[in-house]
């Protein structure tokens, strides 16, 4: 057994998890933000079989998609107390960053 966990963008989310009801893959949904855009993403949590990571895998991968993104760093202070103005700068964002890890036990009651 392996619990994949994979943070796609807003973007993506309702389509990705469509395919896996599809697919007969069980999911959980949460609402997150990424720390560094600090803006939201959805992390899905999947247990799975071994022998179905790889189609999981592939499912996420078909469903996700790189986007580019604008942040505005916040705005600093100089020495004068003065506001300086900062340029909006791009940040590349997904497909989807996956962790896959393996469970020890697993349990439906
Ligand atoms: P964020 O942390 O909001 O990051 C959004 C994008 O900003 C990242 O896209 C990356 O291109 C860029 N970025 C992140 N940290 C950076 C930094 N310190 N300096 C410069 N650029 C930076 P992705 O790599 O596709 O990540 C998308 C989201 O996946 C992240 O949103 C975060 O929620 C999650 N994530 C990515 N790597 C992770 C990790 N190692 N552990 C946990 N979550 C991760």
């Amino acid at each position: 057994m392996k619990m994949v966990i994979a943070i796609v963008q807003d973007k993506d989310a309702n389509k990705l998890g469509l395919e896996f009801v599809k697919a007969n893959v069980r999911a959980t949904r949460l609402a997150t933000s990424g720390g560094f855009l600090r803006s939201g993403n959805t992390t899905f949590m999947v247990g799975i079989e071994d022998d179905r990571v790889a189609e999981v895998l592939g499912i996420i991968k078909e469903t996700s998609h790189m986007r580019k993104q604008f942040m505005t760093p916040a705005v600093s202070l100089d020495v004068s107390m003065e506001s300086t103005a900062t340029t909006p700068m791009e940040v590349q964002v997904g497909g989807a960053t996956v962790f896959v890890q393996d469970i020890e036990q697993f349990h439906r009651f």
